[in-house]
């Protein structure tokens, strides 16, 4: 279920309703953030095992292991683009830091200015869930994310917020919902399963 690697399809075929383009569009709703290192912190809260909420600061989520992620994108306005090259640490290292409870099933990750969105623990624990903070060997640009976005590449790219600033865990009786979701969008948004609207189901 919480597989990343795509299925279906013959090599070479974007997912299900995309279509390749060369370049990601920029795509976000509101205004761009200020980068402010100083002040910038990431804080995990919600149904985490010791009920405590977590704060890092740059310095910290810098020093963790860094790794390098090429993958594609799926815009839900179905296009699809391939081979970007990221690195920064992975969301299961925070995860380690900061973990959730037992009865915790989903996070919702959330951004400046209120953007957030609802990921599965199952997807936001696979290896290629990325905190980029560099694309193409450059620090993210300002309108790509800076300082750091989350990237789950088998989930449509509405799933990983720009400027990331933290989740908090979510249990079944959580129904806090994302920018997306609360439009109608897709719990889990996998992709290559073309989980686009809440009203296809099958989410967690
Ligand atoms: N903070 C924030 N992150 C966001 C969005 C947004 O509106 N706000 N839009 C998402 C969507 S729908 C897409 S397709 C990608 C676009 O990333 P890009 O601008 O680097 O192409 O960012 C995602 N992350
Ligand atoms: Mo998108």
């Amino acid at each position: 279920m919480s597989s990343d690697a795509p299925s279906g399809g013959a090599a070479g075929d974007p997912p299900p309703g995309q279509y390749w383009r060369d370049e990601p569009e920029i795509m976000h709703y509101g205004r761009i953030p200020a980068l402010r290192p100083d002040r910038w912190t990431f804080a995990v809260g919600g149904a985490t095992a010791d009920g405590l909420e977590h704060t890092f600061e740059w310095a910290e989520v810098l020093a963790l292991p860094r790794h390098e992620l090429v993958a594609d994108m799926h815009c839900n306005t179905r296009w699809s683009v391939q081979g970007m090259r990221w690195s920064g640490p992975r969301a299961t290292d925070v995860i380690a830091m900061a973990p959730p409870g037992p009865e915790a099933t989903g996070a919702l990750v959330f951004a400046e200015f209120g953007y957030a969105a609802n990921v599965p623990l199952a997807d936001l624990g696979v290896p290629t869930a990325l905190l980029a903070t560099t694309l193409e060997d450059e620090p993210l640009t300002a309108e790509r994310g800076a300082p750091m976005r989350l990237i789950i590449p088998h989930l449509y790219t509405w799933k990983g917020p720009k400027w990331v600033r933290g989740w908090n865990y979510l249990t079944t009786e959580d129904d806090d919902l994302g920018f997306w979701e609360k439009r109608g969008y897709h719990r889990r948004g996998h992709a290559w399963q073309e989980q686009r609207y809440d009203y296809q189901g099958e989410h967690p």
